[in-house]
């Protein structure tokens, strides 16, 4: 079985997220999502929640598991049995950063990481700036699923 994991904060989930994991799918037989546990940084949606909305937007493609990881993404490789990490590239930012985890993780579990290209559609969005638009009144319907939307305006814009 080719199976790939997708890591990420997912504080929330974005439809750049859901872009790469969507093509994901397509590719392998099956992509694990992991909510990828940092406990010195608070997020705006708990683990389990973050975890809950990716599995109601994922549900349709059939081939995508949810789990949730804290320590390193090589060992949660291990554990799963999964040669490959995919990553979404937005821009040349990202670049730098990404290509350093890549290697580290080559050179300390033999693991892969593919890079997809973003869709242009999508190559600005970031959870945060999705949620620093929601918090000060904009709209960021069509740059995340309308569950998130939902989500967002409720915990940032209680009435
Ligand atoms: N379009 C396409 N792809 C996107 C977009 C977008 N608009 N936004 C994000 N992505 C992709 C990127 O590939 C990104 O890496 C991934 O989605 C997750 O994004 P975020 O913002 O939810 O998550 P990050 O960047 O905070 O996640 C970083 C990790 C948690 C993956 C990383 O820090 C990690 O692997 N940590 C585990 C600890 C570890 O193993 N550390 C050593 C690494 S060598």
């Amino acid at each position: 079985m080719r199976r790939v994991v997708c890591p990420g904060s997912f504080d929330p989930v974005t439809n750049g997220h859901l872009d790469i994991i969507s093509r994901a799918s397509r590719l392998f037989d099956e992509v694990v999502v992991a909510v990828m546990i940092n406990k010195t940084k608070q997020g705006l949606f708990s683990v389990d929640e973050r975890m809950q909305l990716l599995r109601e937007v994922t549900e349709e493609y059939g081939n995508v598991r949810v789990d949730s990881w804290h320590g390193l993404l090589v060992d949660f490789c291990r554990v799963n049995d999964i040669p490959m990490i995919v990553k979404g590239l937005r821009a040349v930012s990202d670049y730098e950063y990404e290509l350093q985890m890549a290697q580290m993780n080559h050179r300390m579990a033999g693991v892969e990481t593919l890079f997809m290209s973003t869709n242009p559609l999508y190559s600005y969005l970031s959870s945060s700036l999705m949620k620093e638009v929601v918090k000060f009144g904009g709209d960021v319907s069509g740059l995340v699923p309308e569950l998130v939307h939902e989500r967002l305006a409720e915990r940032l814009r209680p009435s």
